[in-house]
């Protein structure tokens, strides 16, 4: 199985699909593509119908979005294990992860994935209302898992989320203290902190994904 991932220091969507899989010890080869390259288009143009990462290709099969990938390997490697049990938490996680996957617009326009920096941003109110409805959802679920995943265990819905814990450490965003706390359990993560270790050694620069102003 191959894996066709963007820059780890700004490609989010890469992100989720990689998190998912090697969080679940899924057995694939990593194929780094550099982000605005003409190689980036040609390599995926010769594999994929959309010339767009994450995308996977297993056997003959090829999936090229993030959630799909997500569901796919659920379905066939992991006899459901990546959603909740529950059939309403199954739901709601579902939930969750669609409105990762549909919304929050303005915190990605504004806001985007760059793990090595640290900078100051001025948000408009409509990211600030993202922000809101994240800090929401996170301190709901710790309230009801404290210290622990989205749903207790690791699931779809932590995968689709791990971007925007990294988007507020990148801007200094603190949320309440109960969201905060499903923050620094997504941080401790040990297959995360490999992700953003690599993203560290990265030194191309996507221009479209540098936002705010450097703190020093
Ligand atoms: N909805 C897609 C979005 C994928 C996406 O936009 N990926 C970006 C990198 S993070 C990309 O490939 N951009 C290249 C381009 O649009 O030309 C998914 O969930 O996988």
């Amino acid at each position: 199985m191959q894996l066709f991932i963007g820059n780890k220091n700004y490609s989010s969507w890469s992100l989720r699909a990689w998190y998912l899989m090697s969080k679940f010890n899924i057995e694939f080869a990593e194929q780094q593509l550099v982000l605005d390259t003409p190689e980036f288009y040609s390599e995926l143009q010769k594999r994929f119908t959309v010339a767009k990462v994450p995308a996977l290709i297993d056997g003959e099969l090829q999936i090229w979005d993030s959630l799909a990938i997500c569901e796919y390997i659920n379905d066939a490697y992991l006899s459901n294990a990546a959603w909740p049990k529950a059939v309403a938490l199954r739901a709601q996680a579902r939930s969750i992860s669609a409105e990762m996957h549909s919304g929050f617009m303005a915190l990605r326009n504004e806001m985007p994935m760059n793990i090595r920096a640290t900078r100051h941003l001025e948000l408009s109110d409509a990211a600030k209302k993202d922000l809101a409805r994240i800090d929401e959802i996170f301190s709901t679920q710790q309230t009801l898992y404290p210290n622990s995943w989205l749903f207790g265990e690791f699931s779809i819905a932590d995968a689709m989320y791990a971007p925007v814990v990294l988007r507020l450490k990148t801007y200094q965003l603190n949320l309440s203290p109960l969201a905060q706390q499903y923050c620094d359990t997504v941080m401790a993560c040990s297959v995360l902190q490999r992700w953003i270790i690599e993203s560290r050694t990265e030194t191309d620069i996507v221009q479209a994904d540098e936002a705010g102003v450097d703190v020093i």
